[in-house]
């Protein structure tokens, strides 16, 4: 159905269509999912939304490997809503996406068989109780600065789950903050594995923000469309310049030894990641591309008796209500 709509549409971007409707964007306008829009707008805006909404499904498999181990009750507590708003989080975008002419299911469907992507963090594995804590912080701290841009987004449905998704991830990199600080300045073998934590996070959070602005694919148009609000590098450098003066609050290391102040540029110098790891990881070939997509594919599979039973009750009331008019 999505494949045909954007076939269609690519017939009727006439110039003048496409200048009327970069002139709206121009003037700040929120494109509405009635209003014409480019086929290619159409198509970005269902890959990147879809591929965030996927993030937030897969992204709640390494925290929710730790919720029957958390170490008191109050952490179990607030990491189990924690990942309950992550699920929340996708459903709105699911909902955002599907005003595109998209089902959730053909998204799905997508996700499961490796034609949409997700981020490449998720495909790390948490190792130790820290890992949650740098989660909550890094992970958490580096989509909440990808996503606060993206509430002026140009797209009406996307630009207001963005709104809601921040003030749920702040509180969430809060948490996180508040529980690696624990761990760093806890006994010296709770701040090695805090430092382990960050040692093994540090790099795929940078890779969060996508490749180089160099090898972006996307941002010239995406940024033209106001889909997206900032390059790839202009974001990961406010993550690293926020991040480095609460590591050292923290008394921990970035595992980066070219991190210093930089006075003429007024922001952090920092390494960049592998970037042949990060081509890696989205091709399928990161530590746990396989585990996560198996776990997602096993509980599509498990819930499709629900799925079932849903859909005949709907079927049959609509039948009644259909059969007393
Ligand atoms: N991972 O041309 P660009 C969260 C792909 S939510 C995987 O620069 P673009 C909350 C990209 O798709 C985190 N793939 O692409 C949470 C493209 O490939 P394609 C998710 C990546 O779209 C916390 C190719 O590389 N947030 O964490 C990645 O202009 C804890 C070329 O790249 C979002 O999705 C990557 N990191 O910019 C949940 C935010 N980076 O599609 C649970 C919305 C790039 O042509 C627990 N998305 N690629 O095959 C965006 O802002 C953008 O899509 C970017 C990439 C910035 C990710």
């Amino acid at each position: 159905m999505y494949a045909q709509m954007v076939q269609s549409e690519a017939s009727t971007d006439d110039p003048e269509k496409l200048a009327a409707f970069q002139a709206r964007i121009d003037a700040g306008e929120k494109i509405e999912p009635k209003d014409w829009m480019p086929a290619g707008y159409r198509k970005t805006l269902i890959r990147q939304i879809g591929q965030h909404a996927h993030s937030e499904i897969v992204g709640q498999l390494p925290e929710g490997n730790w919720i029957t181990r958390a170490p008191t009750l109050e952490r179990k507590a607030i990491l189990l809503a924690k990942v309950q708003d992550e699920a929340g989080h996708g459903l709105y975008l699911y909902c955002a996406a599907e005003t595109l002419g998209v089902s959730r299911d053909e998204l799905t469907e997508m996700l499961l068989d490796g034609r949409m992507k997700y981020s490449s963090i998720f495909n790390y594995p948490t190792l130790n109780w820290a890992d949650m804590g740098a989660v909550g912080w890094l992970v958490d701290g580096a989509a909440i600065m990808n996503q606060v841009p993206l509430q002026r987004t140009s797209f009406g449905p996307y630009s207001r789950a963005m709104i809601r998704v921040c003030k749920e991830e702040s509180f969430h990199a809060r948490q996180g903050f508040d529980a690696i600080r624990k761990m760093a300045t806890g006994t010296p073998a709770q701040k090695k594995m805090a430092q382990d934590a960050v040692n093994r996070l540090w790099f795929p959070a940078l890779m969060m923000f996508g490749p180089s602005d160099a090898d972006s694919v996307h941002s010239t148009q995406s940024m033209a469309w106001k889909i997206k609000m900032n390059t790839n590098d202009e974001l990961r450098q406010k993550f690293v310049d926020q991040t480095v003066p609460q590591i050292e609050f923290l008394g921990l290391d970035l595992p980066d030894e070219g991190i210093t102040w930089n006075e003429e540029r007024g922001h952090y110098d920092y390494s960049d990641p592998d970037w042949s790891e990060f081509f890696d990881v989205i091709k399928g070939n990161g530590p746990c591309n396989t585990d996560r997509l198996a776990a997602r594919n096993k509980a599509w599979k498990d819930g499709e008796w629900v799925r079932d039973g849903l859909l005949a009750h709907a079927r049959k009331k609509a039948a009644r209500k259909h059969a007393a008019e």
